[in-house]
C-alpha cells in the first residue's frame, strides 16, 4: 500500500479555488458588453483617425482591432524552462490527467505558444486558423509569419473561468540558445503578448534562478508593464525553510537588477501543482499565498474593463506623441525649404540629426512625457524612407467643418471621454485625469490591481 502511495501522491483540496475566484456566482454581461461598443465607438472616432493620418502602424506595427477590444482578460505565463507553468494552468483549469492537459515534464517540454480559452465542447484550434479569423484577437499574430503560426495552438475548453479570462502557455526561456534556432523572432512575439496582457506571472522554481541573456531580454521587455507582473517562486514545497529562505533572497538578489525597484512586483511563493503540499514544510503560508494569487486573479477579472479602458487611453497617448513628432518634422522641414532647397537634402539633414532640429526636446518639453515613452529616433529613419515627409498633412490642417480637429479629438478622448467612461463603470472610485496641458496627455494609468 506504501508503495501505491509514492505513485499516486493525494491530491489537494480544490474548494478554496471556486471560491476566490466566485466561478459558482452568474455574471452580469450587459453592462459589459455595452461599456465595451462605447470604448469601441471612442476609438474608431476619435483616435483610429490620427491613427492613420500619420501611418502610426507602420511605426510600431502596432494595430488594434475590434477583436482586441472586446477580447477577455489574458493572463501570460512566462519564465524559465521546467519550473512549471505548464502544470500551474493544468492545475487552476483542472485539466490534469484529462484528454486535453496541457503537456508537462522534466525536460523542456512546451514548444509552442498555447491559447487557452473558452469554447462549448474542447477541441484545439490550429494557429493558422486563429489568426486568421478577425473576430479574435489574434489575427495581428499573422505577421511574425508562417513559422511562428505553426507554433501557435488554440485549446478550447468550456470551463468558468475561461469564460472569463484566457490563458496563455510560452515555451520556457532556455539560456544561451540563439534566437534564429527558434525558428521565428521570439522576443517579438513575447513583446507582443506582454504588451497585450493584462496579467504577467513570471515563474521559477528553486533550481533555476540563474540569469542569462534570454532572461535579461525578456525583464527588459516587460518595462513598463510593472504593474500586471507578479513573480512566483514554485515549488517552494520542496525545499525547507531555511533553504527556501536562502533561494528567496537569492531571486530577489538576481532580479533586482532587471525590475523597476521603485514599484517592485509582488511575489508569491507557494507550489502550484494539483497535489497535497508536502507535510513537513509550511503548508499553511503556501495555501495562504496560493489564495491571494487566486485573489489577485480575481481582481484582473473584476477590473477587466477598466483596464480595457486604460490600455485604449495609453494607445491614445503614444498615438498623439506620434502625430506631434511627424508634425514637427514637416514643420521644421516646411521652415527650412527655400525656392532653391533640395527636398531630399533638407529632409536627409533632418532625420539624420533630429537633435540639431530639437524634434524631440520639443516633444518632451510641449508633452512632459518621460524620456522612456518616446519611440527612438532610428525608428523615425525608417518610418520617413517608406513614408515620404510629403505626403502628410501639419495636424493644424487636420480639421473639418463638421469633424473638428484630430488632434483635439484624440486629447478630448485622453483627458475627457475615456475617464468618463471609466468612472461609468466605477463603484465611487472616481479617478482624476488632468488635462493635456499640465501633464501631456503622459502620465502612466493608475495601477488597478495593486493591493494596498
Ligand atoms: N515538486 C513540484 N514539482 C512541480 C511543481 N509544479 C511542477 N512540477 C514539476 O516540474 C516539472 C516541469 O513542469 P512543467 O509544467 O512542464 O514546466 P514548464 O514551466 O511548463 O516547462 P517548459 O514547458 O519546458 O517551459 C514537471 O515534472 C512537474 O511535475 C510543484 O509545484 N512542485
Ligand atoms: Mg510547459
Amino acid at each position: 500500500e506504501e508503495v501505491e502511495d509514492v505513485l499516486e501522491p493525494p491530491m489537494r483540496e480544490r474548494s478554496h479555488i471556486d471560491a476566490t475566484l466566485r466561478l459558482n456566482e452568474e455574471t452580469k454581461s450587459d453592462d459589459y458588453s455595452a461599456t465595451l461598443q462605447r470604448l469601441k465607438k471612442i476609438y474608431h472616432t476619435a483616435v483610429r483617425p490620427l491613427e492613420q493620418a500619420y501611418k502610426y502602424n507602420e511605426l510600431r506595427q502596432y494595430e488594434i482591432t475590434d477583436g482586441e477590444i472586446t477580447s477577455k482578460p489574458m493572463v501570460l505565463f512566462l519564465g524559465p524552462w521546467s519550473v512549471g507553468k505548464s502544470t500551474m494552468i493544468n492545475y487552476l483549469l483542472e485539466l490534469t490527467d484529462s484528454a486535453h492537459q496541457l503537456y508537462t515534464g522534466a525536460e523542456p517540454t512546451t514548444s509552442e505558444f498555447t491559447v487557452i480559452m473558452h469554447g462549448e465542447k474542447t477541441r484545439s484550434v490550429e494557429g493558422i486558423v486563429m489568426a486568421a479569423d478577425s473576430a479574435r484577437s489574434f489575427s495581428p499574430l499573422e505577421k511574425f509569419g508562417q513559422n511562428f503560426l505553426e507554433k501557435l495552438v488554440g485549446i478550447e475548453i468550456p470551463h468558468k473561468l475561461l469564460e472569463r479570462v484566457s490563458f496563455v502557455d510560452t515555451p520556457g526561456i532556455i539560456e544561451n540558445r540563439k534566437q534564429q534556432e527558434r525558428g521565428y523572432p521570439f522576443n517579438d512575439v513575447c513583446q507582443w503578448f506582454i504588451d497585450r496582457a493584462d496579467l504577467i506571472f513570471v515563474v521559477f522554481d528553486p533550481t533555476k534562478l540563474d540569469v542569462g541573456l534570454e532572461l535579461e531580454m525578456l525583464f527588459r521587455q516587460l518595462k513598463g508593464r510593472e504593474s500586471q507582473i507578479r513573480i512566483i517562486l514554485n515549488k517552494a514545497d520542496s525545499l525547507a525553510t531555511q533553504e527556501l529562505m536562502r533561494v528567496y533572497g537569492a531571486l530577489f538578489w538576481s532580479l533586482a537588477p532587471l525590475i523597476n525597484v521603485t514599484e517592485p512586483p509582488r511575489v508569491y511563493v507557494s507550489s502550484f501543482w494539483p497535489y497535497e503540499y508536502n507535510p513537513e514544510t509550511h503548508k499553511d503560508l503556501f495555501l495562504k499565498e496560493e489564495i491571494s494569487l487566486l485573489e489577485d486573479l480575481n481582481q484582473v477579472i473584476e477590473n477587466r474593463l477598466e483596464n480595457k479602458i486604460a490600455f485604449i487611453r495609453q494607445h491614445a497617448i503614444r498615438v498623439r506623441i506620434h502625430a506631434l513628432l511627424v508634425d514637427r518634422y514637416l514643420q521644421t522641414f516646411k521652415d527650412k525649404m527655400t525656392f532653391f532647397s533640395d527636398a531630399e537634402l533638407v529632409f536627409n539633414e533632418i532625420v539624420e540629426d533630429p537633435d540639431k532640429f530639437y524634434i524631440f526636446k520639443s516633444i518632451l518639453a510641449k508633452t512632459n512625457v518621460s524620456k522612456f515613452d518616446l519611440p527612438n529616433r532610428e525608428a523615425y529613419g525608417d518610418f520617413f524612407g517608406i513614408n515620404p515627409i510629403a505626403s502628410f498633412k501639419l495636424l493644424s490642417q487636420q480639421c473639418s467643418y463638421m469633424g473638428g480637429c484630430l488632434l483635439e479629438k484624440i486629447e478630448r478622448a485622453i483627458t475627457h471621454e475615456l475617464p468618463v467612461l471609466l468612472e461609468s463603470i466605477g463603484s465611487g472610485k472616481n479617478p482624476t485625469f488632468p488635462s493635456c496641458d499640465t501633464t501631456g496627455c503622459g502620465e502612466k494609468p493608475k495601477n488597478r490591481y495593486k493591493k494596498n
